[in-house]
C-alpha cells in the first residue's frame, strides 16, 4: 500500500508520527510488512501475524516558507517533519531541535546579519549548512532532502513539492506597522509580526515556469491512498495544491482523497492559521475548510473529511456539500492518540474504496 500525505510542519509532523505508529502497531504488520518497511525497530515487527501487506508512506512537503538567510537555505516544513520523525524536535517550543543552543546566531546578530527576530539554533543551522552545500553541489532539494533525511531512519519519504524556489510572500497594507512595504515574505508576516499585520492575499513568488517535480506527480498518481493532514489549509496545503501540476495528479489518482481538520470546536489548535483563513475569506471551522477543498465529485479536493466530535454537528451540512464526513477524536496530544486518529482516516478510506 502506498500512502501520500500532504503536509505542512508541525500538524503534518504530528499526524506523520501518529500514522508510522498505527502501521508499526497494525495486526497486518510482518516481517518485511509496515515495520520494517518503515525502517522502524525490530520490537515493533514482533506483531507479525500473517498478512503480508506492506505500507509505504510518502509525506509530500510544503516548501513556501523556505528562503535564503545568512547564507543559507532554511526549509521550516521539511526540518519540523524530519526532527519530529527523528525524535529530536523541541515539542514544547514547536520548532527546532532539542536541546538547541544559539552560540551561532548571536555572532550573527552581533554582525547584523540576518533576522534579529529569527534565530538560527546551532544543531538546525547543521542542517541548513548540510542542505546548502549539497545545493551548491548541483543537486535538487529532492536530492537534498534525500541525502539529510538518510541519517535517521523516519521511516517516511520526504519530498518537497517543488525543487524550485517558490516562496509565499502576503500582501498587507503599506502602513508604519509595515514599514511602507506592500508585502513582506511569509515568515516575516507570521515570526515578526505574529500574523497581527491584516494579510490582503498570499501570492507564490517564483510559480511561473515551475512544477511539482517528477517524484510528487509519480507518487500522487500512483498511490493507493491520499490523506491531507491537519496542516494549515491556506500557507501549507493551499500552496502544495498552488503549484502546476499537483491538482492536475490528484485528479487523476485513483486513491481515495481524505483530508483531516485542522479545526476544532472552530479554532485552530495552536499557530495562527485563523489569520491566514480569514484573509481568504473562509471562517475558522471544520465545514468552511471542508468545503474551500470542495468535493472530489465536483472537481474539489476531498471524497472524505475527518472533524472533531466537538463539531460533530457540523456533520450533515458538510454531507450536504457533497463530502461525506467521519467524526473521530482529532487532538493530536500524544503519538497513541495521533496513531488512532490515523488508523480511523485509513479505515475511512476503507469505507470510500
Ligand atoms: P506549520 O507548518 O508548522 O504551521 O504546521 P502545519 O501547516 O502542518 O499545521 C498547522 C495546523 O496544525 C494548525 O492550523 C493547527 O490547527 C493544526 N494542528 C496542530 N495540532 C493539531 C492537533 O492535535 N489536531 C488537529 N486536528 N490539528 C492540529
Ligand atoms: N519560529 C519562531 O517563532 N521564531 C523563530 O525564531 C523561528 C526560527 C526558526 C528557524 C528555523 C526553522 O526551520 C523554523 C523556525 N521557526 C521560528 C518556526 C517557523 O517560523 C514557523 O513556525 C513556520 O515556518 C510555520 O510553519
Ligand atoms: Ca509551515
Amino acid at each position: 500500500t502506498s500512502i501520500v500525505v500532504l503536509s505542512g510542519g508541525v500538524g503534518g509532523a504530528r499526524f506523520l508520527r501518529g500514522l508510522r505508529a498505527h502501521l508499526a502497531d497494525a495486526p497486518g504488520s510482518a516481517p518485511g510488512g509496515p515495520a520494517s518497511a518503515l525502517g522502524l525497530p525490530d520490537s515493533s515487527r514482533d506483531l507479525a501475524a500473517t498478512a503480508p501487506d506492506s505500507a509505504t508512506v510518502t509525506a509530500v512537503v510544503n516548501t513556501g516558507d523556505d528562503m535564503w538567510l545568512s547564507g543559507v537555505r532554511i526549509a521550516p516544513d521539511l526540518d519540523s517533519i524530519m526532527y519530529t520523525l527523528a525524535g529530536e524536535n523541541d515539542e514544547v517550543r514547536g520548532w527546532g531541535r532539542v536541546g538547541e543552543s544559539e552560540r551561532v546566531s548571536s555572532e550573527l546578530r552581533a554582525y547584523g546579519i540576518g533576522w534579529p527576530w529569527f534565530t538560527l539554533g546551532d544543531l538546525d543551522i547543521g542542517t541548513h549548512l548540510a542542505r546548502t552545500a549539497l545545493l551548491r553541489d548541483g543537486q535538487t532539494l529532492t536530492q537534498a532532502t534525500a541525502r539529510i533525511t538518510s541519517r535517521w531512519p523516519l521511516g517516511v519519504r520526504l519530498l518537497p513539492v517543488t525543487d524550485s524556489e517558490v516562496e509565499t510572500h502576503v500582501v498587507v497594507e503599506p502602513d508604519d506597522a509595515a514599514e511602507g512595504r506592500s508585502s513582506m515574505h511569509f515568515q516575516e508576516w507570521w515570526t515578526r509580526h505574529r500574523a497581527s499585520l491584516p494579510a490582503r492575499a498570499f501570492v507564490q513568488h517564483g510559480l511561473e515556469s515551475t512544477t511539482a517535480t517528477p517524484e510528487v506527480i509519480s507518487a500522487i498518481v500512483d498511490a493507493d491512498v491520499i490523506l491531507v493532514a491537519p496542516s494549515n489549509p491556506v500557507v501549507s496545503i493551499g500552496t502544495i495544491l498552488g503549484i502546476p501540476g499537483v491538482r492536475e495528479a490528484m485528479a487523476a489518482s485513483a486513491a481515495p482523497i481524505v483530508g483531516v481538520s485542522p479545526i476544532i470546536g472552530g479554532a485552530v489548535v495552536r499557530g495562527m492559521a485563523d489569520a491566514c483563513l480569514s484573509a481568504i475569506g473562509v471562517p475558522t471551522a471544520a465545514d468552511a475548510v471542508a468545503r474551500h477543498y470542495g468535493a472530489r465529485a465536483d472537481g474539489g479536493l476531498l471524497d472524505g473529511w475527518l472533524i472533531d466530535e466537538v463539531d460533530a454537528s457540523l456533520a450533515p451540512g458538510i454531507e450536504e456539500s457533497g463530502i461525506p464526513t467521519r467524526v473521530a477524536p482529532l487532538w493530536m496530544t500524544d503519538v497513541a492518540r495521533s496513531a488512532r486518529l490515523a488508523g480511523t482516516a485509513l479505515d475511512f478510506v476503507r469505507e470510500l474504496r
